[in-house]
């Protein structure tokens, strides 16, 4: 497994290379990071892709679109109501969080599942008090 894992690294700098090289010349391949909108609103989260790929980098554009401070979160899978739970706690159980987003207000945050995440269902969620109860959550699914 280790010894796979060197051939990898290895080989990783000629695979982006060759990426590099294959873009020469196209207008359409546009590189860096798909970017991904997420609105925000009383009380939803509405991701425009949810499945992602591990390893994948991907630009959340996350804008709210409600009339009250929210925040979105990813957690590694449902985590359900946890009303009670330190906010310090949640944010150290999230996968990645994007805290005080004011009403239309975009907030950007590039994230890249890790490998260990393959075949979960992260959720993105609001925690914010009452948010998640009313519906401030959408599932997520990462292919392997
Ligand atoms: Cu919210």
């Amino acid at each position: 497994m280790k010894q796979l894992w060197k051939c990898f690294a290895l080989l990783l700098p000629f695979l982006v290379l060759l990426a590099a090289c294959g873009n020469t010349g196209g207008t359409s391949n546009s590189s860096g990071p798909q970017t991904i909108n997420v609105n925000l609103s009383e009380f939803k989260i509405d991701a425009s892709l949810t499945t992602f790929t591990p390893g994948k980098t991907y630009h959340f554009a996350i804008t709210n679109r409600g009339q009250t401070v929210h925040e979105f979160m990813i957690m590694p899978k449902a985590e359900g109501n946890m009303s009670g739970m330190a906010m310090g706690n949640m944010d150290k159980m999230a996968l990645a969080a994007v805290d005080n987003i004011s009403p239309g207000e975009t907030k950007m945050l590039d994230y890249t599942f890790p490998a260990s995440t393959a075949n979960s269902q992260p959720e993105f969620a609001c925690y914010l008090p009452g948010h998640y109860e009313a519906g401030m959550k959408q599932e997520a699914h990462i292919t392997s």
